[in-house]
């Protein structure tokens, strides 16, 4: 692997974000993801290289670390920044349609509910794992989920709840969503959740962390 991605993906998994990011302390006046990501692309390595070879392995390996313990938010928050910062050198190209994303994931928090920690971890480490995504923000309704399904056709759908009683929103969502759209699959999580109501409530998928929702993804990319 070139040497440069490799540091790329180390930036990205300890969460060096650019060279003035004092976090780690042991990577300290070194450059971080900004810089790295920069100088990949313009020493000539195509973008989905820098992203398949790097960016995703690294979100990988923090979303395995982390539904492992071995890593707690804080950790996940700067990596998840360091990807966000080398991912804005990338962003052109996905926008030329030079590199393709896997799909669209479009992603919201359901109405009621104002929680959105979790919800942007899911969304930055599906991104980080070669998704485009729609992100819908906080107290979303039925009707933005299926206007943005609309924009986007085929997209995959996440809700994510954190109260008990926003998580019974998700019921009336998945359903106008899959009479409006039929065929979408929509993914759900969110600290009271369990597999048993997303049973219940007809969702395809829960993932009780972002690396669960990744590999679903990716399975159903593949
Ligand atoms: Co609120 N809050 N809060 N809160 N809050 C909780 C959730 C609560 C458990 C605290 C408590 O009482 N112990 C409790 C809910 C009780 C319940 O219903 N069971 C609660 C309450 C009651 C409330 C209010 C009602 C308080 C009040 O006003 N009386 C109010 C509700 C406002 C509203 O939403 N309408 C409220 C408000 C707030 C703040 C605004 C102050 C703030 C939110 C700030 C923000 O999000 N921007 C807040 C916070 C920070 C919390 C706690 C402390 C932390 C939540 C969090 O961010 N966790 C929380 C208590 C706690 O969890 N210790 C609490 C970290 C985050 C990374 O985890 O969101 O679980 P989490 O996401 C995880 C997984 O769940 C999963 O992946 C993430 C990473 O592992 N996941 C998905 C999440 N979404 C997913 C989607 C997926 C897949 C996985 O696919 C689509």
């Amino acid at each position: 692997m070139e040497p440069v991605l490799e540091k790329l993906g180390e930036a990205v998994e300890f969460g060096k974000v650019d060279k003035n990011s004092p976090y780690p302390p042991n990577l300290k006046g070194q450059d971080g993801a900004d810089e790295l990501a920069k100088e990949a692309l313009d020493s000539g390595v195509k973008p989905t290289d820098v992203l398949t070879g790097a960016l995703v392995p690294a979100m990988d390996r923090v979303g395995q670390k982390f539904s492992e313990n071995k890593i707690f938010v804080p950790q996940m928050l700067m990596s998840a920044k360091a990807m966000g910062a080398a991912m804005a050198h990338l962003k052109p190209f996905f926008q030329s349609g030079d590199v393709k994303t896997k799909g669209t994931f479009i992603i919201g928090t359901v109405k009621g509910d104002l929680h959105d920690i979790g919800k942007n971890l899911v969304a930055m480490m599906v991104e980080g794992g070669g998704w485009s995504i729609v992100d819908l923000g906080v107290d979303v309704n039925e009707d933005a989920f299926n206007q943005a399904l609309a924009e986007n056709p085929g997209a995959v759908v996440g809700l994510s709840a954190l109260l008990t009683t926003t998580m019974a929103n998700m019921e009336e969502i998945v359903r106008k969503v899959k009479e409006a759209h039929p065929g979408t699959k929509v993914l759900v999580g969110g600290a009271p959740l369990n597999d048993d109501f997303r049973a219940k409530i007809g969702a395809d998928f829960y993932s009780p962390d972002p690396r669960g929702a990744v590999e679903y993804l990716k399975d159903l990319a593949a």
